[in-house]
């Protein structure tokens, strides 16, 4: 199995380029994001309380996403490797992503993470709030406190991974596609090694 993970502050181009490297390496695209509003969509009781978090601009409790993603990768036996979007947001997170793996003789192979300024960021986000209609978009103090969590709860998964020489820095900021070449580039150079 390859894994990876795909790194950065919220909108930093994790979906966007997600949605490119996992057609590209075919792997199993796992968006903590997506799942739960999906669960908020289909108005589930862990949809419903993920809500409170995520309209705050708040991390969802840890216990909640990792159960999401323990299911998902129970679910996928087949995949010949997953692509983590979103997740690991925690350094509990990422502890318990590693054990999880492990129960599947895996590991990850590589965190490819996005840097962009904080101005692009909330530029981007409140662009995308125009049409999204998703409610931690569209006010900016709600995007500057998910940008805060970022920086408190985020940033340490970074740290984590760092020991065991597994980051790639990569630019954020430029066009989609010049952006997909230097993820991919960095992907195969970790694939090759
Ligand atoms: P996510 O769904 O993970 O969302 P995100 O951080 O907002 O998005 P992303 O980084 O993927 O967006 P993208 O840049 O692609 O999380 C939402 C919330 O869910 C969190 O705040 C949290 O509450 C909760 N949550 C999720 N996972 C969790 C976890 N593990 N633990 C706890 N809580 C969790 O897109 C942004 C915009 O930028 C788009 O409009 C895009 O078109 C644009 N864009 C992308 N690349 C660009 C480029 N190169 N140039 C210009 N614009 C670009």
């Amino acid at each position: 199995m390859f894994n990876l993970i795909l790194f950065g502050p919220p909108g930093s181009g994790k979906g966007t380029q997600s949605e490119k490297l996992m057609t590209r390496f075919g792997l199993k695209h796992l968006s903590t994001g997506d799942l739960l509003r999906s669960e908020i969509a289909n108005q589930t009781v862990l949809g419903l309380e993920a809500k409170k978090f995520m309209d705050q601009g708040q991390l969802v409790p840890d216990e909640v996403v990792i159960g999401m993603i323990q299911s998902a990768l129970a679910a996928n036996p087949q995949a010949k490797g997953f692509l983590f979007d979103g997740f690991p947001r925690t350094k509990a997170q990422s502890e318990a992503l590693d054990a999880l793996l492990a129960q599947y003789d895996a590991a990850i192979n590589v965190v490819l993470a996005l840097d962009v300024s904080e101005e692009e960021l909330v530029k981007r986000l409140l662009n995308r709030g125009l049409t999204s209609g998703r409610s931690d978009d569209s006010k900016e103090d709600v995007i500057r406190a998910r940008i805060t969590e970022y920086h408190s709860k985020t940033s340490a998964v970074a740290d984590y991974y760092q020991q065991f020489g597994k980051v790639v820095k990569v630019k954020g900021e430029g066009n989609v596609d010049e952006i997909f070449e230097l993820l991919r580039e960095a992907i195969e150079k970790k694939q090759a090694a």
